[in-house]
């Protein structure tokens, strides 16, 4: 240990039962890093931090806790998806004499069942709390709960310790530019814990953190980045100099602005995460989601999103009281139509903490199972017209025609051949770009699979017209390989899932009411 340093403090996101987001893990792979991102939560909290203590940071997807060292104090950061380990980690360290400190979305919202795993509880957003939750570990007088009314002021935040993490084993780096979300959808925490008022950084503060940035490659975790849409030019036209790539979050409004998204594709925007949610207008209703209506809207959007040259990431949840199993095919029939390859399909969950998780747990809904199935492919609620494994036999086989290589391939050379995605993204060094055609070479020319070489002849006659560029042409076939091959992995543990899913089926919900 460092002598200047007094104590010594593990950051930890705990490792994930059920990945759902392939992209996370296959695709990291391909690149030959361990996961695309590290929460960002990790590296703010460890700026928050004082100088005194010696801080590591682990985050268990990407590498392993080391046995040897035992710290002082322990920060775990949770999600449902994690929150099972979480409390191991908490019992295992206290075991060793580490006071543990928890915080993040699960925590905040199950405080008394973390305590029994733990010390302490920072409840919401750690600025202030964490602060003063060492200031107590170290006069011995630590309490098991920090929160406090209100929010941060937000507009200048420490610049998040990447120097801390391994970046050889990660892809990009998260950021953050506003916090709060003036909606209320019923399945969603955001504004529980970042508010309904947004608040904003300023810009200066954004591009030095940028500048200073260990990567190139960015996911902005904002939960709609042009929400403000001053706000988002301003930020394009500060980062446009810094050349960089990046993803982000936004609704699909975004599209109504032509200046920005001209602006987000050449400040190096290539990918947008959207919540379409639903196309079943009564369950967007259901869902409190009232913002995202709209049949002929969305075609248009997604035209002008895919001219810009930016992919869409769709992300569609089934489940709400008002759906049917048909809503399966009807989310598949829309992607096919608007050329959306990438499909985040999702089962409902309802989070504790979220309106919808009292209102199902009054009902009786909420079935007795584990928290970190809660990854959104898997059923963890009891539905109005579906059994669960109905809705999860449905869900396999849906994810399985998304990806199917025929249908990626539809979309693929519609979505590609239109000249839109020609221009090239960030620098990839070198030995990556390598790596990546081997891959592609590998998996997509010497199969057996005709219709994966299919796939490919057509992207490279793209790549060869012009039409597209190499790295966007070899990006798709990467990444659709990521999804297939995760899709592939979750059927050889079908007996598995399957047979946790009967023990706490109970039928379709209006049958027992
Ligand atoms: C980016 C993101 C993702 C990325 C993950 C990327 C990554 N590896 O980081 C992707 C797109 C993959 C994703 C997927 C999903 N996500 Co998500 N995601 C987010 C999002 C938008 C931003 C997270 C973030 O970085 N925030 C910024 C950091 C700084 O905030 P933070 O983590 O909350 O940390 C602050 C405090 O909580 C606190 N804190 C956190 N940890 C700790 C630890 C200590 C010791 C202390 C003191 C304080 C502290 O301090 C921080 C600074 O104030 C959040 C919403 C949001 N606005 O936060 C949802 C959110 C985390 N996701 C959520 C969910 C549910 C999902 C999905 C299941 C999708 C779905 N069906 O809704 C999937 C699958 C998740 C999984 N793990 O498998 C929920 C989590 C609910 C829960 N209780 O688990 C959230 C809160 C959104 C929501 N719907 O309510 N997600
Ligand atoms: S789902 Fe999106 S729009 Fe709805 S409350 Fe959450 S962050 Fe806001």
């Amino acid at each position: 240990m460092n002598s200047s340093k007094k104590y010594t403090l593990f950051l930890i996101s705990p490792r994930q039962r059920f990945i759902n987001y392939p992209a996370h893990s296959e695709l990291a792979r391909m690149f030959g890093k361990r996961r695309l991102m590290i929460p960002l939560a990790l590296p703010t909290v460890a700026a928050l931090t004082p100088d005194h203590y010696e801080i590591h940071i682990y985050d268990e997807e990407v590498e392993d806790l080391p046995r040897n060292i035992k710290p002082d104090i322990v920060g775990i950061t949770t999600l449902a998806a994690t929150s099972v380990r979480a409390s191991e980690l908490g019992d295992r360290f206290r075991s060793l004499g580490s006071k543990v400190v928890f915080g993040g979305p699960y925590a905040s919202y199950n405080t008394a069942e973390m305590l029994k795993h733990g010390d302490s509880v920072v409840v919401g957003e750690a600025e202030g709390k964490w602060e003063e939750c060492l200031r107590n570990f170290e006069s011995g007088a630590m309490r098991q709960i920090y929160d406090a009314p209100g929010f941060t002021d937000y507009k200048v935040q420490k610049a998040p310790r990447w120097d801390l993490v391994n970046m050889k084993r990660i892809f990009q780096v998260a950021i953050q530019v506003s916090r709060g979300c003036p909606f209320n959808c019923d399945f969603c925490l955001v504004s529980k814990i970042f508010g309904r008022k947004m608040r904003y950084r300023e810009i200066s503060n954004v591009v030095e953190e940028i500048k200073a940035a260990p990567s190139r490659y960015f996911f902005f975790v904002d939960d709609n980045l042009t929400i403000n849409k001053r706000y988002a030019k301003e930020l394009m036209k500060a980062i446009i100099p810094l050349k960089i790539s990046w993803g982000c979050m936004c609704s699909l409004d975004v599209a109504t602005d032509e200046e920005l998204l001209r602006l987000m594709a050449e400040a190096g925007c290539f990918n947008i995460l959207i919540g379409f949610e639903s196309l079943n207008p009564d369950s967007l209703d259901h869902a409190q989601k009232h913002h995202n209506k709209g049949g002929t809207i969305y075609a248009e959007a997604i035209r002008k999103i895919h001219a810009a040259g930016i992919h869409i990431n769709a992300s569609f949840v089934v489940g709400f009281d008002n759906d049917t199993l048909e809503e399966f095919d009807r989310i598949f029939a829309f992607t096919l139509e608007h050329h959306l390859p990438n499909v985040n399909l999702h089962l409902l969950n309802a989070p504790p903490g979220t309106v919808l998780f009292e209102r199902y747990q009054k009902e009786g809904r909420i079935p007795d199972c584990d928290t970190e199935l809660g990854v959104g492919h898997f059923p963890t609620l009891h539905y109005m017209n579906m059994s669960q494994i109905g809705i999860f036999d449905k869900y396999m086989e849906t994810v399985t025609r998304l990806y199917s290589y025929p249908v990626i391939r539809d979309k693929g050379t519609a979505l590609l051949g239109n000249g839109a995605f020609i221009r090239e993204g960030g620098t990839i060094p070198a030995i990556t770009k390598m790596r990546l055609s081997w891959i592609t070479v590998k998996e997509y020319v010497f199969t057996r699979d005709r219709d994966r070489r299919l796939l490919f002849w057509f992207i490279l006659k793209l790549i060869r017209q012009k039409k597209v560029a190499i790295d966007k042409g070899l990006g798709f076939l990467l990444s659709m390989l990521g999804y297939h091959r995760h899709i592939r992995k979750n059927w050889k543990n079908m007996d598995f899932y399957r047979k946790m899913i009967l023990q706490q089926d109970q039928g379709p919900w209006k049958v027992n009411i």
